[in-house]
């Protein structure tokens, strides 16, 4: 194999941690000799062995090997101890590395500490395909804030609903799987009152293999329904409730059926989602999906806290001007307020049209 062939099968393994890692990044680690793979292992699952450690485990004799690792081996202890200790002693010989890890106790330091050692390093080897498994890693590490996902399901007019409401089902099949492989990507998934009260959502990762967000309403006023599903599943599925209302009644009656209350202050009467999104990741929560309604997608491009968007796009049309849009508030005025984006990618799922952009960043 390839130094490329054995790079994507380190990327591929470090797949396998998507939904157990979380804050940490995806990561994966081949070890070979003459271009053939002797050992392999990825990082599986938070607070437990690095992938490099994984690889090491199940090799019988390391020295003289050559090591993919899609990630900069960190070089600090936090709860495993430095990768880079375990390739010293290995007698490993050469590390090809994907990504630069931007953890500030990381930081390149453990490059150079390889290299120090004599050992032979290839920085940045495949840099963008391994770059790609950890958008959400490398924004929480620095920013300390989840990466947001926004997500919408719309019709080709731009409707995520027809005027009398209905919205079950505007995306086909492939594109509704890949929306639950997204949940589990992420640490929450977050929605508005209005998608609470209107649709009545588990917001579950239903995919085999799974792993469920914990769920987050912004619910200003606390309206949330005692016995909507969200609440009475509360004590299966983490569920916590943002909200400015000081209605301490209800909140209690809310957290008697296991759902945890976040004391949010306002910003114009509702949930600060600036003040929200520095809370949860207080709380290490790395990732937001957000996942509508059309006001809480308008508040979030607003705050700015939004990071990437995704798009599916149904070839239907519903028409209607009271029909709900993809993004609602009041909206931009001038064309030179509108929200940037960047990076445009387009994939297909089955007659459905993914769009994706990052957003750019305003200051
Ligand atoms: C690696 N290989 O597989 C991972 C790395 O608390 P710990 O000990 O698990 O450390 C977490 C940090 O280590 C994380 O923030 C990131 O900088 C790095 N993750 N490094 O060499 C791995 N998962
Ligand atoms: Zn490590």
């Amino acid at each position: 194999m390839t130094d490329a062939e054995l790079m994507r099968h380190a990327i591929a393994l470090a797949k396998r941690g998507t939904g157990f890692v979380n804050p940490n990044p995806l990561v994966g680690a081949v070890l070979a000799r003459d271009g053939q793979i002797i050992a392999e292992g990825w990082h599986a699952k938070y607070g437990d062995l690095h992938a490099e450690r994984n690889a090491l485990k199940v090799c019988d004799d390391p020295r003289g090997a050559v090591m993919y690792v899609t990630l900069e081996p960190c070089c600090h202890t936090g709860k495993q101890p430095p990768c880079t200790d375990a390739i010293l002693q290995s007698g490993i010989r050469k590390v090809f590395v994907g990504s630069d890890d931007p953890n500030p106790q990381v930081a390149g330091k453990g490059l150079k500490l390889l290299e120090d050692a004599g050992i032979e390093v290839v920085r940045g080897f495949l840099k963008d395909e391994c770059d790609a498994l950890n958008p959400i890693f490398f924004h929480y590490i620095t920013a300390r804030t989840p990466y947001v996902i926004m997500k919408i399901a719309m019709t080709a007019d731009g409707k995520t609903a027809t005027r009398a409401g209905f919205s079950k089902w505007i995306t086909g099949e492939a594109s509704r799987r890949h929306v639950h492989e997204t949940r589990k990507r992420c640490a929450a998934i977050m929605v508005g009152i209005g998608t609470v009260l209107a649709d009545d959502p588990t917001l579950t990762c239903r995919i085999e293999n799974p792993s469920d967000p914990i769920r987050i309403v912004c619910d200003s006023n606390l309206q949330t329904p005692i016995e909507s599903k969200l609440v009475v599943t509360a004590r299966e599925i983490p569920t916590y409730i943002a909200t400015c209302s000081i209605d301490r009644r209800k909140a209690e009656l809310l957290e008697s059926k296991g759902v945890h209350i976040l004391e949010i202050p306002p910003d114009e009467g509702h949930v600060d989602l600036r003040f929200l999104m520095r809370r949860l990741g207080e709380m290490g929560i790395d990732s937001v999906l957000l996942e509508g309604g059309a006001a809480l997608h308008e508040a979030a491009l607003r705050a700015g806290i939004v990071q990437h968007i995704q798009v599916y796009i149904a070839p239907k049309m519903f028409g209607g001007v009271s029909a709900k849009p993809a993004v609602g508030g009041l909206g931009v005025y001038g064309v030179e307020e509108a929200y940037q984006l960047t990076s445009p990618e387009i994939s297909r799922y089955g007659d459905d049209i993914l769009l994706e952009y990052d957003v750019k960043e305003v200051r």
